[in-house]
């Protein structure tokens, strides 16, 4: 990889973006004292920023980039399709061929009885489509009146209006007066900070019934939906108890509500299966995609349908909703693209079979860390959750203090690896080979190392 020279000097960089640049879900002011890094380049599992140093990418962009980067092929495929067609769009009886041969792979892809997407933009704008298309359905089917959404607290669905009202980050509630009417949030379901006394697997029975007794509160006939992640992502990777999915499926199916499952990051690969449905056996109506569809390449989301909504809808007259992007023909290319590598390469496969096992072993194996409390892993997403006293699952005084320090930590020590509070979360491209798991572990270990180290002087060891 070679160091790009033709820009600016890092530090005129940072002052141009610092004065004209507004950065997501970030203090600007902060920022701007601070300096952002600057990423001039990507290969395989590794950054390069304008100082040229590496780093590997734990987090594979944002939980995205899962065939890793450097990807010709894609750069192809999008250069042919803006050649050929750059834009147009799917509304007024219109159509393309990308827009048709995508759709036509992912309903081969997904599970069965899954033949319809509604695309978007991104996965926020997906969640969207989803509690319009619900409401829609119910209202079709002479039900208007069932229109409430249940969700779950720290659970991530997107930063729009409606993507963040069905998210449970009361932060973002916090900003602009959300949530929007008609969504109802339960408890969600991490052992390791909610648990107390309970097993994990009497814990997930009784979060999954908080979810019957919300239907039971409002009734059955006022809930459209109910919307999760199979595994809760940026929540901090909280892998549920194995009872936790078997009742809610129960529950669903109890009761007369649509299933949405949010496998933005989950989907495509990211579990170990092709959606995280399938690893965990869930049934749902309606899932959501985006990032790993198009290895985020190309900005790309949608609503993967299954037939009996897509029947009802489809013979409701219109459906008036849609974005100026929805299928776009470029995104959809480079997505196409992206699944023909991730199949005939075989990539799912080898995770499932060799790069997901060989991780796990290393990665419960942190448990023996002096600050690590818990190991949670599924496929290619992990995390661990660092504590003072490992017994009593203690937090920390200050709670984040350690995340972000350990955060710190690692990005001086060439890897990108996240933290959500005091849980450290990776989600790495899932090419990643054996050796670069090796790297990415002896970089955790380092950073963790030098946490404890920190973490003792400062005093933030006693619970
Ligand atoms: N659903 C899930 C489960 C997600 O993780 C979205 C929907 C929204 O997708 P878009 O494409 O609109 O961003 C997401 C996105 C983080 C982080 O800090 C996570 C996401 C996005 C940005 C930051 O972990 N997930």
């Amino acid at each position: 990889m070679n160091k790009i020279t033709n820009h600016m000097p890092t530090a005129e960089l940072q002052a141009l973006d610092a004065a004209h640049h507004m950065h997501p879900f970030t203090a600007g002011a902060e920022l701007a004292k601070a300096g952002a890094r600057v990423i001039t380049s990507a290969d395989g599992v590794m950054l390069t920023d304008s100082e040229g140093k590496n780093l590997l990418d734990a987090m594979a962009g944002l939980w995205c980039v899962n065939i890793g980067y450097g990807r010709n092929e894609l750069a192809e495929a999008a250069a042919r399709q803006m050649r050929e067609l750059p834009y147009y769009n799917t509304f007024f009886m219109t159509t393309h061929v990308p827009v048709i041969a995508l759709s036509a792979k992912l309903a081969e892809l997904a599970p069965e009885g899954f033949n319809n997407v509604f695309y978007a933009g991104s996965g926020s704008e997906a969640n969207d489509t989803n509690i319009r298309m619900v409401r829609h359905y119910w209202s079709a089917k002479g039900q208007p009146e069932k229109k409430i959404i249940i969700s779950r607290k720290n659970g991530y669905h997107g930063s729009t209006l409606g993507g963040a009202s069905l998210g449970g980050m009361i932060p973002m509630h916090q900003q602009g007066g959300l949530p929007i009417p008609d969504i109802h949030h339960i408890d969600q379901p991490n052992w390791w900070a909610e648990g107390g006394d309970m097993s994990p697997e009497d814990f997930g029975l009784e979060r999954a019934r908080q979810l019957e007794a919300a239907i039971n509160h409002y009734g059955e006939d006022k809930i459209a939906a109910f919307i999760a992640e199979p595994v809760q992502g940026a929540g901090g990777v909280i892998v549920p108890p194995e009872t936790y999915w078997p009742e809610i499926q129960r529950i669903c199916d109890a009761h007369d509500i649509l299933l949405i499952a949010d496998e933005v990051i989950c989907g495509f690969g990211r579990t170990g299966e092709w959606f995280g449905s399938t690893t965990y056996n869930i049934k749902p109506h309606i899932m959501t995609i985006a990032k790993g569809l198009s290895s985020g390449y190309a900005p790309i989301g949608g609503s993967l349908v299954c037939d009996e909504v897509a029947d009802v809808i489809n013979n409701a007259g219109d459906f008036n909703h849609g974005y100026t992007y929805s299928g776009h023909p470029v995104s959809a290319a480079v997505a196409l693209e992206n699944l023909r590598i991730l199949e005939e390469e075989g990539i799912v496969d080898t995770v499932r079979d060799e790069t997901a096992p060989y991780l796990k072993e290393k990665w419960e194996a942190l448990t023996d860390h002096p600050l690590i409390g818990q190991a949670s892993i599924s496929g290619m997403m992990a995390s661990v959750a660092m504590t003072p006293h490992k017994e009593s699952r203690a937090a920390f005084k200050t709670p984040g203090a350690l995340g972000y320090y350990c955060r710190t930590r690692c990005f001086e020590n060439g890897l990108v690896m996240r933290h959500v509070g005091d849980r450290m979360i990776i989600s790495p491209p899932l090419v990643i080979k054996k050796d670069e798991i090796d790297t990415l572990m002896d970089r955790a270990v380092k950073s963790l190392d030098e946490t404890y180290t920190w973490a003792k002087s400062e005093g933030h060891m006693s619970a």
